[in-house]
């Protein structure tokens, strides 16, 4: 099945880190379907002086949805991710994999919630995954992600970045 996921760093050599996670998440996963230019954004929700490198990505997996989430979180563990973000507390990293949509899954369960909670309030997410999935729906606000940066925007029109 085809899964969007999204990926970000904002320390080390940021277009490495993405380019490595990409090509890990392939062999894990399976074949990168497609994939998003690699943005510059605001840091987004914390303070920081490092500036963020974000992109979105479709893989074609027969991983079950938990075993996504452990294939994504033993990426960034091997990248070398250590502090993970908590309660809305959010620190500079090596590099972040979130899985934003797994087709029309709606998961809601302690270890994972799909589609991504915030996905839909995040331009670093919508607009490279924009890119990628214009008609990709999401499964429970009934938008489209088109539909859905274009409301974002339209809501901050100041916020062009993070
Ligand atoms: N990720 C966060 C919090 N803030 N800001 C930007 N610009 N890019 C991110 O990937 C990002 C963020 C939580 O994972
Ligand atoms: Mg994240
Ligand atoms: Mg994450």
């Amino acid at each position: 099945m085809k899964v969007y996921l999204g990926l970000g760093t904002n320390i080390g050599s940021k277009k490495d880190n993405l380019t490595r996670a990409i090509d890990l998440l392939s062999l894990a996963l399976g074949k990168c379907a497609a994939l998003s230019q690699f943005i510059e954004t605001a840091p987004w929700g914390f303070e920081s002086s490092n500036t963020f490198l974000n992109c979105a990505a479709a893989f074609d997996t027969m991983l079950s949805p938990l075993e996504l989430l452990s294939a994504t979180q033993h990426i960034e563990r091997e990248m070398g991710r250590t502090q993970k973000s908590h309660n809305g507390i959010y620190h500079d990293r090596i590099i972040d994999i979130d899985i934003l949509l797994i087709e029309d899954t709606v998961i809601e369960s302690g270890r994972l919630t799909v589609p991504h909670p915030l996905m839909h309030k995040r331009t670093f997410v919508l607009e490279p995954l924009c890119q990628i999935a214009p008609d990709a729906m999401h499964p429970a606000i009934g938008k489209s992600i088109r539909e859905l940066l274009e409301e974002l925007l339209e809501n901050e029109p100041n916020i062009t970045k993070g």
